[in-house]
């Protein structure tokens, strides 16, 4: 048998702890950290552990969780459990934006604290050079605020692990291919000029959570402020196809790196934007998905890979353990290994790249000339940066 070969020239390494996996949101919840341990038994049934540095990472402290969010919030986060009543009065709400899309659920804080850590494991053995890819699939949770959760999301490990990058880094790019925008770490980044945040999502600001992300939501509109121009948006319609998802992403990415110069890109692979999602919309095919991992990492910078949505959990796991093997350049064959645990949870798709069938397709409603013109915003927007 010719086994996974070590990359030749760099090093990558997977952080991840398997603590995290038996988490649960609740029955009805679409988050299942159960597809982790999906994704990490392709990773290594395919044997691609012998191609990576292995970490198994320990939680963030409440102290490090606190270098982007507030204190009190934190506190809530450490003690409460789910018999407290968390409903305040006062302003009709539950605490801090905890509810259905944020519950409180047994073992909250260790979760939070887990995929943080994880996080914060991978940027440090970027910043100190043990590694040049590292990839936490159990992190990329954008939606968490400084005060608040939101969206599935508590802890913004990607603020998190960005900041700690900005310690050694002048500029960071970070790339969002999540169907969701990505507006916690937008907004963690507004007014700084060391973060250029670019997100492509699904957008329909009365009916698509979170329902910003529009094109023209660049940054701070004074032109004096850093922030000007270094958040960038890509929003799309339902039903958008492969071949034009791959050509937006390298006709819009390519020119943020050439003009933004960035030291270090992090980039959130949420698997909401393969068709067939529970909750997404678009009819991105695996490969395509990779396709995007695959052109960022020819750019050859030191890249922070994490996970993020995905709620069909055998399609995610397919995703990030074929993404997997493009950071590490092994060619994987299609077909799982024979020996893979729970194949029998794969049906009759015993294949990295199921077929989208015709019945899990959606209109495709992005024409090309709405898409040369989302290139376009995007242009005009890189020009500002030019000094
Ligand atoms: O980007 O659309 C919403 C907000 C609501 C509708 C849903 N209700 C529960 C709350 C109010 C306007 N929330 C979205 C959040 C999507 C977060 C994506 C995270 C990420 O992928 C990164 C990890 C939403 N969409 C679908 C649901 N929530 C949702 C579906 C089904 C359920 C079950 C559990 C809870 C209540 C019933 C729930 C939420
Ligand atoms: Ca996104
Ligand atoms: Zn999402």
């Amino acid at each position: 048998e010719n086994g996974i070969q070590r990359p030749k020239g760099y090093t990558v390494s997977y952080h991840a702890n398997p603590e995290m996996e038996k988490m649960h949101f609740g029955p009805k919840h679409p988050m299942k950290p159960w597809r982790l341990t999906l994704t990490n038994k392709i990773v290594l049934a395919y044997g691609m552990h012998e191609a990576m540095d292995l970490y198994i990472p320990r939680a963030a402290t409440s102290q490090e969780l606190k270098d982007f969010h507030r204190e009190d919030y934190i506190e809530f986060l450490e003690r409460v459990t789910p018999i407290d009543n968390t409903w305040d009065p006062e302003s009709g709400q539950y605490l801090f934006n905890t509810g259905d899309d944020c519950p409180i659920f047994d073992g909250l804080y260790r979760y939070c604290s887990l995929y943080a850590g994880a996080s914060l494991d991978a940027a440090r053995k970027l910043t100190n050079l043990q590694s040049d890819i590292a990839i936490n699939w159990s992190g990329g949770l954008h939606h968490a605020k400084k005060t608040e959760a939101s969206g599935f999301c508590y802890i913004n490990d990607i603020v998190l692990a960005i900041l700690q990058l900005l310690l050694h880094h002048p500029r960071v790019l970070y790339i969002d291919i999540d169907v969701h925008h990505g507006d916690g770490v937008e907004q963690a980044f507004w007014s700084t000029d060391r973060v250029m945040t670019l997100s492509f999502h699904k957008y329909n600001r009365a009916e698509f959570f979170p329902g910003t992300g529009a094109l023209d939501d660049t940054g701070p509109l004074r032109n004096d402020s850093p922030g000007a121009h270094h958040s960038l948006n890509v929003p799309l319609h339902d039903g958008i196809e492969d071949d034009q998802y791959i050509k937006l992403f390298q006709d819009v990415v390519w020119p943020c790196v050439h003009n933004y110069q960035p030291t270090v890109i992090v980039l959130q692979c949420g698997a909401d934007s393969l068709g067939g999602d529970r909750l997404g919309c678009f009819n991105v095919n695996i490969k395509a998905h990779g396709a995007c991992v695959g052109f960022v990492k020819k750019f050859g910078l030191p890249m922070l890979v994490l996970g993020g949505g995905g709620y069909t959990a055998r399609n995610v796991a397919k995703a990030w353990a074929y993404e997997t093997s493009l950071c590490i350049g092994a060619e994987v064959h299609p077909h799982l290994p024979a020996h893979t645990p729970y194949l029998e949870h794969f049906g009759n798709e015993k294949t990295l790249f199921p077929k989208l069938d015709s019945t899990n397709r959606y209109e495709n409603k992005n024409n090309r000339v709405y898409l040369e013109s989302v290139v376009m915003g995007i242009k005009e927007q890189l020009r500002y940066l030019q000094g």
